[in-house]
């Protein structure tokens, strides 16, 4: 019975040694910003491949900063979500607001569930 329990303690701390590896969440995407509602107008695509939530976008190039209205993600449900701040690098505090965390498609930033719309200055996107 003892030798049964050693291998059962010895598989057990072998498992635990090697989760931290397979348990680790990694997630390639992309998020497009839209100048105009309903995925209107020359997209902005930010790459990410990520392990976990990171700013994605410190700032957002001036064509797109404080204009988009819209915004498609590479996929949805996919296993990371993103959210959108009104200021640079992703500070979220007393002056700076941002969308909820979203794992679809948002055809319309002005929509009061996001309430964001041409203020986006910075993008995070994380793991889920
Ligand atoms: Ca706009």
């Amino acid at each position: 019975m003892k030798y049964f329990i050693a291998t059962a303690l010895t598989l057990g701390l072998a498992a635990a040694a090697a989760a931290p590896a397979s348990l680790q969440k990694r997630v390639a995407g992309s998020i497009t910003l839209y100048p105009n509602a309903n995925f209107g107008g020359a997209g902005t695509t930010i790459n990410f491949n990520i392990n976990e939530a990171t700013c994605v976008a410190s700032t957002l190039p001036s064509d797109i900063d404080n204009q988009a209205s819209s915004v498609r993600l590479s996929a949805e449900h996919a296993g990371f979500n993103c959210r959108l701040m009104d200021t640079q690098n992703c500070v979220v505090g007393a002056t700076g607001e941002s969308t909820w965390f979203f794992d679809v498609n948002v055809p319309d930033l002005s929509n009061a569930d996001y309430g964001l719309d041409n203020r986006a200055s910075s993008v995070w996107c994380g793991p889920v």
